[in-house]
């Protein structure tokens, strides 16, 4: 069975019209598109998303950072896809990603406290499951 993740256009990578760019390099890469969809987060479903973050200090500045405009989700599938989407992502922290990364490129950061880092990428295919059942539904997977 082919592998899936989930990924985001955050709303600074929305806001900044990197949409056909960063969907251009999904494709050249060789990835389908199975699912995608422009929408405004919520907290509550940030909260879940981000469960693991929820406790930090900076959490606030995450979600005011997440829900500042729409994002774009959607599913995508192909060979280890998982890691080969969090390679093409970069590092966390733009200071950190490397040129040719999508944040290499593309990212700013931290600028008051805030990461942004245009993207994001489930980091297993356990999260991908998680996250994908989280923003399109259990009977998406
Ligand atoms: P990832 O996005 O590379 O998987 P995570 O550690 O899962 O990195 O963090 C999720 C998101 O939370 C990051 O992409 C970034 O937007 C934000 N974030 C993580 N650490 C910090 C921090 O120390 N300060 C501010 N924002 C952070
Ligand atoms: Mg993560």
């Amino acid at each position: 069975m082919t592998e899936k993740t989930f990924f985001m256009i955050k709303p600074d990578g929305v806001e900044r019209r990197l949409i056909g760019e960063i969907i251009h390099l999904i494709e050249r890469r060789g990835f389908t598109i199975e699912r995608l969809e422009l929408r405004m987060a919520t907290e509550d479903i940030l909260r879940q998303h981000y469960s693991h973050l929820v406790d930090k200090p900076f959490f606030g500045d995450i979600l005011g950072y997440m829900l500042s405009g729409p994002v774009l989700i959607g599913v995508i599938s192909g060979p280890k896809v998982v890691k080969s989407w969090r390679i093409m992502m970069g590092a966390t922290n733009p200071v950190d990603a490397v040129p040719g990364s999508i944040r290499g490129d593309f990212a700013m950061g931290p600028v008051d406290g805030n990461i942004k880092n245009v993207v994001h990428g489930s980091d297993s295919k356990e999260a991908a499951q998680r996250e994908i059942a989280l923003w399109f539904g259990q009977s998406n997977n």
